[in-house]
């Protein structure tokens, strides 16, 4: 209240002071020249307020622009738990996985020498009964006669067929061997040593010049200039005979 009384006070000293220097005319800016102008009237009352104003646009949002999710925070502490149990007993074995290729060759291997301790048998059993019928075994070789006579090429047709070969003697134990034969069938027997290939030259059936020989004295002779085969007899000497005089047939295998 104490300020407003002073500020029209104020105002009033103002409007007092400006008059006795220039009072407006209608005549114009400073026409009051001699005679003096009267006192201006007082300020009329404020207007009334005006009407409010159109809206006026939106403002920008006051939030700047938004920084990037940061990382997830460290794990927290784990929870609360009751006391932990005592560990349980094992549990069984479980079954045996899937056969690796290792596994299979092995029962491969365990099937494959089954067959052979089959096989070794069986063989030992024949070998056996080969022995009941005059058989011979030497050595890993063994000779067995067909008990009849044959020409050369036919008692070597006749072994070659059962995969074995004419009796080849390559040394004093197994030409005795077959010296026993030919004692007990009382006929000598071809041998696969001959010389048709080449007079004079005796060789094995393979071709193999002989190594081992047991003639008799005077032989090989080639009697009548025809003799290319060998026999061995009951003495276990050798003499050279024709091809085509049937002999005891002795194979070996
Ligand atoms: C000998 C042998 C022949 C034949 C003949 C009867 O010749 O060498 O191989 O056995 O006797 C004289
Ligand atoms: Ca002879």
């Amino acid at each position: 209240m104490y300020l407003l009384q002073m500020f029209n006070a104020l105002m009033l000293g103002t409007s007092l002071a400006l008059a006795s220097v220039a009072v407006p005319s209608e005549h114009g800016p400073n026409t009051c020249t001699v005679m003096a102008c009267g006192n201006p009237g007082l300020n009329g009352l404020p207007g009334r307020d005006g009407r409010d104003g159109i809206k006026g646009e939106k403002g920008d949002s006051g939030a700047i622009l938004r920084g990037q999710q940061g990382f997830p925070g460290k794990a927290g502490p784990p929870g609360a738990h009751g006391a932990q149990g005592a560990q349980g007993t094992p549990g069984q074995k479980g079954q045996k996985g899937e056969s690796t290729a290792v596994d299979a060759v092995q029962r491969q291997v365990t099937a494959l020498e089954r067959n052979i301790q089959t096989l070794q048998a069986d063989l030992r059993k024949i070998k056996n009964v080969l022995s009941l019928q005059g058989a011979l075994r030497v050595g890993g070789k063994t000779f067995v006669s067909t008990g009849w006579q044959e020409t050369f090429s036919a008692g070597r047709d006749l072994c070659a067929k059962e995969g074995a070969a004419l009796a080849s003697p390559r040394n004093a134990a197994e030409n005795t061997a077959l010296q026993e034969i030919v004692k007990k069938n009382s006929k000598y027997a071809f041998l696969d040593i001959n010389d048709i290939q080449s007079e004079g030259t005796f060789v094995y059936l393979n071709g193999a010049r002989v190594s081992y020989t047991n003639w008799k004295s005077g032989e090989p002779n080639n009697h009548n200039n025809n003799e290319d085969c060998v026999v061995v007899h009951e003495n276990a000497l050798w003499n050279d005979l024709n091809c085509e005089h049937k002999s005891l047939i002795i194979c070996e295998v």
